[in-house]
């Protein structure tokens, strides 16, 4: 894997350069807001925090230069799983091996058309084209409460702030709209086919661990799960902050469809490493829960989006959780963390970020604590 690393110099620059870059951007904050643009309005609600970096210019190393392998994740044909009962088991071992060395890896041939792709990513773009005053209003907008999210409300300083805007969707919400809009229809015909593959992939990797169990039937309905619609502007301040702050996902595993720009970035053996886009394929990362289950052997890693100057970025990721009440408990013993209920895990990282401003997750529920 590591010979099809190619060294990329991560567009991390000079501190004369970033303050450069910083004073073309004051000179767009001074613009008057336009309230019919659809760009989430990031140079006037987080001013504070870019005075903070013009004026704290002692603080930044000079030269600081940061380099980042582009690597090809794990690819696995998942074609594999119709053939022979070898091909057949070759396929499940690299999918658990990946999920245990990588916590990532790309599937291909894996039943979801182009066509339900393509139409996603189009219907995606229109609604991140209305007005922003539009996209904040839950009732125009006919999706739940808070849906909409953009930047990082709790960030104290450029490095937190998440330069992006996304639809985060709870499935449940969807069914209920009845397919009122093509947004909507297009979603829950996305979900519903990417659910199969969520499906698949979790019984999969639970038959690994040496359980052939109905559990993610049960406890992980299409209407538990969730659709995040993301969106990364172009950013005029690329090298300061990122297009989505680095995290680990709090399910058990998400199916990710991104554009060709790129910008994906994941820790693989304590370093940075930047994903590079494959459009055949779909990525799949394992989060929180299914780490929690398998008692640390499939590895929820740490990931993140770096901003880009020029293009703006989509993605689509379907989140594989299960319903408030499940308790998710290690399937081998001794058990690695208590036993827990996605609700309270949903609520201590919640209470988190309030607290800290980030998530600790999975830390927090070592047996040893
Ligand atoms: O856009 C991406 O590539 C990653 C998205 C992601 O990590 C998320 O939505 O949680």
């Amino acid at each position: 894997m590591q010979d099809q690393c190619v060294l990329k110099l991560e567009h991390w620059c000079s501190f004369e350069k970033a303050v450069m870059e910083s004073d073309k951007f004051s000179a767009d904050r001074n613009q008057p807001l336009d309230m019919g643009s659809s760009e989430p309005p990031f140079q006037d609600t987080y001013k504070a925090l870019f005075d903070d970096y013009v004026d704290a210019e002692s603080k930044y190393e000079k030269n600081d230069v940061v380099i980042v392998a582009e690597c090809e994740l794990p690819m696995v044909d998942l074609s594999r799983l119709n053939l022979g009962e070898e091909e057949r088991e070759d396929c499940k071992r690299e999918i658990a091996k990946a999920s245990q060395d990588w916590g990532f890896f790309q599937v291909v041939n894996h039943g979801i058309c182009r066509e339900i792709l393509e139409k996603m990513r189009r219907e995606q773009m229109k609604v991140f084209k209305r007005p922003f005053c539009e996209k904040i209003n839950d009732e125009f907008m006919n999706f739940s409460e808070g849906s909409y999210r953009w930047g990082t409300p709790s960030a104290t300083c450029l490095k937190q702030l998440s330069w992006s805007e996304a639809f985060h969707v709870p499935l449940a919400h969807i069914s209920g709209l009845g397919g009122l809009t093509n947004l909507s229809l297009t979603m829950e015909q996305f979900a519903t086919t990417v659910s199969d593959l969520a499906q698949k992939l979790a019984e999969i990797l639970a038959e690994k661990m040496g359980h052939k169990s109905t559990f993610f039937k049960e406890n992980c309905l299409p209407n538990t799960c969730y659709l995040r619609m993301n969106r990364y502007p172009p950013c005029p301040i690329s090298s300061e902050v990122f297009g989505l702050m680095s995290h680990t996902d709090s399910d058990f595993l998400t199916i990710l469809h991104q554009d060709q720009i790129g910008g994906l970035q994941l820790v693989k053996d304590g370093n940075w490493i930047a994903v590079k886009p494959n459009q055949d394929a779909l990525i799949i990362n394992i989060g929180d829960l299914f780490q929690a289950w398998s008692n640390g052997v499939y590895k929820s890693v740490q990931h993140r989006v770096v901003a880009n100057k020029l293009e703006e970025r989509f993605s689509t990721a379907y989140f594989f959780c299960p319903s408030y009440d499940t308790e998710i408990q290690s399937c081998v013993e001794p058990s690695v963390y208590r036993r827990f209920s996605f609700r309270e895990f949903r609520q201590e990282v919640q209470e988190d970020v309030k607290k800290f401003g980030y998530k600790i997750g999975l830390p927090s529920f070592l047996v040893q604590n």
